[in-house]
Parts: C-alpha cells; sequence; structure tokens
C-alpha cells in the first residue's frame, strides 16, 4: 500500500501513566504494530458476527438504538475493548424516534397501496376523509404557493409529484394554503420511502406511492380520499461507543467509526455487523497501548438508523478546538453484503457524481483505501459521498473523512459482476433493511478483505497522517532536519565560493 511509514529511529518504549485517585501505575506499550492488516483473521470477524446474531436472537430479533438488542451488543463491544486495554466511555444522548403503528389509504373507495412519509403527524384514530386535489405538474410541483393558483385545496388531500423541493417543503406549502394532508408520489419506479427529515418540519399527515399509482390517481379530481396514519414520537436514550489507545498523540487522532445499531426489522448483520466486527477485531488486534504515534480512537454508533443520530451528536458535543485534534475519520458500513460489490467513498469527486468533494485530505485516504484494496487484488470502484452514513457530520465540519462498503440497495451491473463475481441484476444486499439481514448473508471473503484493509489503513495512520494532513511525527521532523542542514551547508559553500572568487 502506498502509506507513507516512516520508522522512528529507535523503536519507542513509550510509558503511559494511568492515575486514578492517588494511585498511578504505569503500563508499558506493547511492540508497535506490524502488518495488522495480515493479523486479522476472517474467522474472528466472524465471530463477532455469531456474537450479534445471538444477541439480536436473545432480544425480539433486532438490535436497534433504544430496544434491548442495542445496549446488549454495547455491552459485547464494551467489554471487549475494556477488556483489551483501552480507554472506553459510552456518551449518552437522546432524539425522538418515530414509530408508525399502522397506515391504510383508500381513494374512491379502493385500497392503495403507499407509504407514510417519516415523521408525518397522526391522523385522528380512525382517519381523515376528504376530496383529492390534484397539483399541476410544472418545474416545481407544489414547491411554491403560485403553484396552486386557481385551484382550492382548503380541506382537501393534495397529490404532488416528487421533484424540485423537499417532500418537507411540498407538505408545509400545502399546509399554509389549509390543505388536509399530502400524497406525494415519485417520478421514478419503486417505492418513495420518503422523510420530512424532522418532526419540527411535519405539518399535516402525509402519505407516498409509486409513480404508477400517482398517475393513476392524477386523473381522479375530487375523488373521496381516506388517510388513516397512526403514528408516534418517542424521546430515546441510547449511546455510543468511544474507544481510543492510551498511547500516541491525542492532538492528531486517528479515528475510525461504525454503526453498532440495526434497524427494527432484524438483525442487521451486515448493516452494520460486519462494519463493527471488523472494526472490534482490528482495535483487538491493535490494543489500548500501542507503541504509535498517533492515538486511535474507536467509535461504534448508536442510532444512525435513526437519522445518523449518534454520530451527529458525538461531532456536534466537540468544541472546534476538539474537532481540531481529530486528523482524520474512516467510516465502514455494510462491508460484507451477500452479492458484494467493492467501493471506496469518492475523496476527490473524479467520478464527478452526486456530491462534491470531500474536506482537503480524503482524495489521499481514498487512494490509500483503494491501495490497501488493490493490495489483495480487488478493483475499488468510487462511491459518491451522498451523507447515507456516519462521514456526514464529519465531512460537515471538515474532517478528512474516508471508508469503504459493499453496497446495498443497488443493482450490480453486468460489468462489475464480470470484476468482481456475484449476481449482475440484483442487489448488492438483497437483504437490506429486512429480516433476511442475517449470519446466513454474509460475504466472508468480503468481508475479510476489507477488515484486512481497514486494519492496515488504519496502522499505517496511527504511524502518520503527513499525506493526509501534513501532520509530521516527531522522526519525520527529525529526518528532515539533517536535510535542512545539507542545503544550509551548500548554501554556505555557494558563497564562500562566490567570496573567494571576488
Ligand atoms: N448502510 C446503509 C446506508 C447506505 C446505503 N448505501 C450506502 C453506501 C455507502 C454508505 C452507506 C450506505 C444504512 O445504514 O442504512
Ligand atoms: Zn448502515
Ligand atoms: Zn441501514
Amino acid at each position: 500500500m502506498s502509506l507513507r511509514t516512516i520508522t522512528p529511529r529507535r523503536s519507542a518504549a513509550v510509558l503511559v501513566a494511568t492515575c486514578a485517585a492517588a494511585l498511578c501505575t504505569v503500563t508499558p506499550a506493547t511492540a508497535a504494530p506490524a502488518d495488522l492488516g495480515s493479523q486479522i483473521n476472517g474467522n474472528a470477524v466472524n465471530r463477532h458476527l455469531i456474537a450479534l446474531q445471538r444477541i439480536a436472537d436473545q432480544n425480539d430479533g433486532n438490535r436497534a438504538s433504544g430496544l434491548p438488542g442495542y445496549e446488549a451488543s454495547v455491552d459485547y463491544v464494551v467489554g471487549k475493548l475494556r477488556g483489551a486495554g483501552f480507554d472506553v466511555t459510552t456518551p449518552e444522548f437522546t432524539y425522538q424516534a418515530y414509530y408508525l403503528d399502522s397506515f391504510s389509504l383508500a381513494v374512491a373507495g379502493q385500497p392503495t397501496e403507499g407509504d407514510v412519509l417519516e415523521y408525518s403527524p397522526a391522523t385522528p384514530q380512525g382517519g381523515i376523509t376528504a376530496p383529492l386535489a390534484v397539483a399541476p405538474v410544472d418545474d416545481t410541483p407544489g414547491c411554491e404557493a403560485t403553484d396552486y393558483d386557481g385551484t382550492d385545496i382548503t380541506g382537501a388531500v393534495v397529490l404532488v409529484q416528487r421533484g424540485s423541493c423537499t417532500f418537507a417543503d411540498k407538505q408545509r406549502v400545502a399546509a399554509d394554503l389549509g390543505a388536509a394532508g399530502a400524497i406525494i408520489y415519485n417520478n421514478v419506479d419503486g417505492p418513495l420511502n420518503g422523510t420530512l427529515g424532522d418532526p419540527e418540519a411535519a405539518r399535516i399527515p402525509s402519505a407516498g406511492v409509486t409513480k404508477q399509482v400517482g398517475e393513476a390517481l392524477a386523473g381522479q379530481p375530487g375523488a373521496e380520499v381516506k388517510l388513516d396514519i397512526q403514528a408516534r414520537l418517542e424521546t430515546v436514550t441510547t449511546r455510543n461507543v468511544v474507544a481510543q489507545t492510551r498511547t500516541g498523540r491525542t492532538d492528531n487522532v486517528v479515528m475510525a467509526g461504525a454503526h453498532l445499531d440495526s434497524v427494527p426489522e432484524g438483525a442487521g448483520i451486515n448493516d452494520n455487523g460486519t462494519g463493527s466486527a471488523g472494526l472490534l477485531e482490528t482495535a483487538l488486534r491493535l490494543g489500548g497501548n500501542p507503541a504509535v504515534n498517533n492515538a486511535v480512537r474507536f467509535a461504534f454508533w448508536g442510532a444512525e438508523e435513526s437519522g445518523l443520530v449518534g454520530s451527529t451528536k458525538y461531532v456536534q458535543s466537540l468544541t472546534f478546538e476538539q474537532q481540531l485534534d481529530i486528523a482524520l475519520y474512516l467510516n465502514f458500513d455494510m462491508i460484507g453484503s451477500p452479492n458484494a460489490g467493492y467501493f471506496a467513498y469518492d475523496g476527490d469527486d473524479s467520478d464527478g457524481v452526486g456530491s462534491g468533494p470531500g474536506p482537503q485530505g480524503s482524495a489521499q485516504i481514498e487512494q490509500d483505501l483503494v491501495a490497501a484494496m488493490a493490495g489483495q487484488g480487488v478493483a475499488v470502484e468510487g462511491d459518491d459521498f451522498d451523507g447515507r452514513s456516519d462521514y456526514g457530520e464529519f465531512i460537515a465540519v471538515g474532517i478528512p473523512s474516508g471508508g469503504l462498503n459493499t453496497g446495498a440497495e443497488v443493482v450490480k451491473t453486468d460489468e462489475q459482476a464480470a470484476k468482481w463475481g456475484g449476481t449482475a441484476g440484483i442487489a448488492f444486499d438483497p437483504n437490506y433493511h429486512t429480516v433476511n439481514d442475517n449470519l446466513a448473508n454474509v460475504d466472508r471473503v468480503a468481508l475479510e478483505r476489507n477488515a484486512k484493509a481497514l486494519a492496515a489503513v488504519i496502522e499505517g495512520y496511527s504511524r502518520s497522517t503527513e499525506g493526509v494532513n501534513g501532520m509530521l511525527t516527531r522522526a519525520e521532523r527529525a529526518q528532515l532536519r539533517p536535510a535542512q542542514g545539507a542545503v544550509m551547508a551548500q548554501r554556505l559553500d555557494a558563497a564562500s565560493a562566490n567570496h573567494n572568487r571576488s
């Protein structure tokens, strides 16, 4: 791999002082990590997956934040990390979780397929009955009050096409004009699966339907709509796990994270038992007292599936200086998809799709991850920094970031199947967010390769992050000194030669 690794002149005998009350103990650092990637064993990673599956089985089949399966997952990870000597904290946070109890939609007496936009307000018990009003399809469908010019939508359920503005905007504009509810229909194939983004943004009961259903409804203005949404918001208290080595500089920390929670529908063994297991095994092999230049901080996030809550709250809890102490952030979310692809976040935006590049340094991280996979014979594709995982808040505050994943609901192409194997025409993870995301549906070759790569890259950065953020270790600074001395000697030589000439 292409990481700059600079060997310290002598292996540093780092001593770690741990002080509790008046007692101080001094722990010698273990040997400098050598080739951490090759120390990662797929069976050891898989053992953590077995543990997470059993934890889910013993706790209603899931490991979702706020529920007992998540707490048991935290206990498992914390126990291992404390046993390996890490400094472990479990900072608590609260958030509003949205629970949908029931939903039904009928138009002109016909039961109609659809889903509820996340955070939609509930209807009164028994639902609402109102006439259907159809928003004209223009450049900004239902995004501006003027889109409804000439249509009275007071007391109606409006039908609006997706596009141009957020779902939250569409229901707000309709609510301001007195609408009783909203149905938003897709402008591409597939279910809408939308969200209003934030409970505070929610104004009127809102459902989503497919393009096909929406286009059929658009021909029935005035039809009677029955919309029944029973849902509630609950305050959930949960926690992240944050474990740091007791060695290495704490003002240039190498941080790596994976979300530990699952969706309530299942055990979440690929999403994201795999990222958690790969990261946990890397931490255990590194140990809490390695002879590293930079401290390494491992995070196991809670409530990712509820909107990246744990990682976002964590980053926002740090002061600007504490954020500066983080050299970089690496994210691992789904690294054993059963029909695996191989992706690294597109740090330099060389693919030119979706969001722009990551913060300065992210391009180097992408290169290092790509090299770590190439070293195992795997060609990696770029993956847009679209903010769908826990790196989102890190890049929002400017921390260089990167990460690997093996794909979720997107379908594998013929070219990808030819390059990586697996089956074209089906999703990288057909079990994404379902009860079938279990121990039987993991690609263990992909899992081991990704775990080795993440371990190798973390090890490299624990030695030096110079390529990412220019931070030099003591050894690197010492190596620069003779060079500077030589330049100075050359200058002196040249000066005295000139002097002698005159
Ligand atoms: N891991 C998913 C989100 C997700 C779907 N595709 C990607 C690609 C890259 C990172 C994350 C994702 C989840 O947590 O639901
Ligand atoms: Zn995930
Ligand atoms: Zn998920």
